[in-house]
């Protein structure tokens, strides 16, 4: 059994609110959401970081923030939403496989804290 919570999440060893899956990506409501939409978009393989994915595999990089859009129309966001990679744990990540935040339905600030 794998060790990563997103891995088991993947293929169903823990349960998640899953609002998209393809061959390729996986999403589902984050447990502690920051805005009235905040999804985790992930790729079914497991790589810790976006640096990782990106350099391992760039094609599914490009399916992953396609996913990520489909999230944001689905959920009704238009062309207006966040998405974030935190990426490191200095800045926040703590679950180390990658994954989009896509977050919608408020007003946002920059810069980020
Ligand atoms: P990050 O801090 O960028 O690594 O984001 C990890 C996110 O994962 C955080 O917003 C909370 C979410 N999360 C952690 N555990 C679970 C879980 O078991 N289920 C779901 N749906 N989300 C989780």
């Amino acid at each position: 059994m794998s060790d990563c919570l997103f891995c088991r999440i993947v293929v169903g060893e823990i349960p998640a609110d899953i609002v998209l899956r393809n061959d390729d990506v996986v999403a589902f409501r984050d447990i502690n959401p920051q805005a009235p939409t905040h999804v985790l978009v992930i790729p079914t393989r497991h790589f810790a970081t976006l640096q990782e994915l990106s350099a391992q595999a760039p094609e599914l990089t490009a399916r992953l923030v396609d996913g990520a859009a489909t999230v944001a129309a689905d959920a009704g966001l238009g062309d207006a939403y966040r998405l974030v990679f935190n990426t490191g744990e200095a800045v926040g990540q703590s679950v180390f496989h990658v994954h989009g935040h896509v977050l919608g339905g408020r007003e946002f600030t920059w810069p980020p804290g």
